[in-house]
């Protein structure tokens, strides 16, 4: 038996699909014993994974881990089991050990990390934990020697997740995971490629993937069909960090996923869909794409550069012009807080996002912090010497770490005080006067309170204090429609 565990990453109102476990699931399905844990759904996953050893001993407990939330849930339900059931191997895989390897071995209720893509790899850990085959034979394995050094074995290739076997939904309580949201009443999620091509020195996917392969539209379109006519599915976020890259793919999949009648929500690159002709656009619309999200990060073009993200400043303005005709909603994120000069990035990112305000209002923007990730071929804004990362999950764990993962507080070297406040005001400021459309919950009269309590500060441009905006928010929140229950 086999426990595939995933600790708590989100409230219950925003639960999706675990994708992570889920993947692992298809390929054990039919070959391999094995139940699903997941923390997002089970408000006790400890008291479950005891009473599936009561019932059958596993043989391995397999961890699902991203940074933050689901960090700091894995690690008690990790220790407690390992006290309890020493002599059954625990693994860890995902984003978190895959991007931290060492912090995660250091810790002594992990005995194995899977880094990058899982599937074949679990695969070959089980044969190599049977003594089938050496543990150093299986790519993309970290594991502890004889002497509790650190062994990482040689990268793994990617495979497209055509080559694996479809997620066996029929092993989750699928309703509950079908949850309203501004696209439909039940929505789905999907992931129909894995990686990235690019290679943008900011981004954490770029450690773990280092490449990226797609499904074919096919098998997107019949894995989405299935989802409605089985689960009633009438929408879908596709998880892809890539959504969109050849036209010739991206026109097949509109054409297969229009009968659907889905309405879906992708992330996509902007210089990728503004070389897409009209016709494609349209095309893409008339499939059910309402709202893209596109990585912009900054509006200066020395610092794209400095990115490497293979992108300039005026293409982000012409595709926030030209988006508008189609009826798509595009929604832009922007990287504060270049090492170089915070301050100065903060004033030129504000006035960067005015302008293409000015050129298309339905922009949502997406306020972010720039915090780091290990980079092979060094951090962007050189932090390389500035920064360094805890050793055990333990210390990403403590308050200070939390903060910085989830970019709250992340109390940079390079980032000033007031730099950081100006950036949480304007964003404050921004998410009044346009309350994104994300939010099916939030009623119309409190979008025209805040509207009407941030016009001027946003036409004066004056973001200091915004106390009755912090208010406003607040009371709002409090006086929300909940989907708790679910
Ligand atoms: C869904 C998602 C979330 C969901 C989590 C849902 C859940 N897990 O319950 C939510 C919205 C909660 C979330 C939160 C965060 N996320 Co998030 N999220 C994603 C997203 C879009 C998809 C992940 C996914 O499910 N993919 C599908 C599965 C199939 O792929 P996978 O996770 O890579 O799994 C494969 C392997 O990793 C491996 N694997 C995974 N687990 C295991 C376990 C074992 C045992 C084994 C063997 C293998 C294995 O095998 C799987 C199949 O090959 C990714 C972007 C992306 N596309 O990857 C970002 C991403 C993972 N998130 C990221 C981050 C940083 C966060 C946050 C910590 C911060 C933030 N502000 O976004 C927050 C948490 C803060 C908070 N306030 O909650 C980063 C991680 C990299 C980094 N920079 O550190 C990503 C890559 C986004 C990005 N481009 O920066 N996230
Ligand atoms: S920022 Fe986007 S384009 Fe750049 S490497 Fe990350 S996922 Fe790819």
């Amino acid at each position: 038996m086999i426990l595939l565990l995933h600790p708590r990453a989100t409230k219950p109102k925003n639960r999706r699909l675990p994708l992570a476990v889920l993947s692992l699931a298809a390929v054990l399905e039919g070959r391999e014993e094995y139940t699903l844990v997941d923390g997002n759904l089970d408000p006790a996953p400890g008291e479950s994974l005891d009473r599936l050893m009561r019932d059958k001993p596993a043989e391995l407990l397999a961890v699902s881990v991203m940074p933050g939330p689901q960090m700091v849930a894995a690690i008690p339900l990790c220790r407690a089991f390992r006290e309890k059931y020493p002599a059954v191997p625990i693994v860890w895989g995902g984003y978190f050990p895959s991007l931290h390897p060492d912090a995660a071995l250091n810790a002594s209720y992990v005995d194995y990390v899977v880094r990058g893509q899982g599937e074949e790899t679990l695969l070959e850990l089980l044969e190599a934990l049977r003594g089938r085959r050496e543990l150093g034979s299986v790519r993309g394995l970290s594991w502890k020697d004889g002497s509790g050094l650190h062994v990482h074995n040689p990268e793994r290739a990617l495979r497209s997740p055509n080559e694996f076997p479809w997620l066996p939904y029929h092993r989750l309580d699928m309703p509950r995971y079908l949850l309203p949201t501004f696209l439909g009443s039940r929505t789905a999620v999907h992931q129909a490629s894995i990686g990235c091509p690019y290679r943008c020195n900011f981004c954490g996917v770029v450690p773990v993937y280092g490449g990226q392969k797609m499904e074919s539209p096919a098998r997107t379109a019949a894995v989405l069909e299935h989802l409605r006519e089985r689960y009633g599915a009438n929408a879908v976020q596709f998880y892809d960090n890539n959504f969109f890259l050849r036209e010739d793919h991206a026109r097949e999949l509109a054409g297969r996923l229009r009968p659907l009648g889905m309405r879906w929500w992708c992330e996509a690159r902007v210089d990728i869909v503004l070389g897409y002709s009209d016709d494609t656009l349209r095309k893409l619309r008339d499939a059910g794409c309402t709202m893209i999200f596109f990585g912009v990060e900054s509006g200066s073009d020395a610092v794209l550069r400095e990115m490497r993200k293979n992108l300039r400043s005026e293409q982000v303005l012409e595709l926030a012009r030209r988006i508008r005709e189609f009826g798509i909603i595009p929604e832009y994120s922007f990287i504060f807080g270049n090492p170089h000069d915070a301050d100065r990035d903060t004033r030129e990112t504000i006035a960067f996002i005015r302008r293409v305000k000015r050129i298309n209002p339905q922009v949502e923007i997406v306020v972010q912090t720039y915090v780091p990730v290990p980079q092979r071929e060094g951090m962007y804004g050189g932090v390389d010497g500035q920064i360094r990362f805890p050793d055990t999950p333990e210390e990403w764990a403590t308050d200070r770490w939390f903060r910085f993962t989830i970019r709250t507080d992340p109390r940079l070297p390079w980032l000033p005080g007031h730099v950081k406040r100006r950036i949480d005001n304007f964003e404050l400021v921004m998410a009044s006067r346009w309350p994104t459309v994300q939010d099916a919950r939030l009623p119309r009269w409190s979008k025209l309170l805040l509207r009407g309590l941030s016009s001027w500060r946003y036409a004066l441009g004056i973001y200091d204090f915004p106390l009755e905006l912090r208010w406003a928010q607040n009371w709002i929140k409090l006086r929300k429609p909940r989907f708790e229950s679910l």
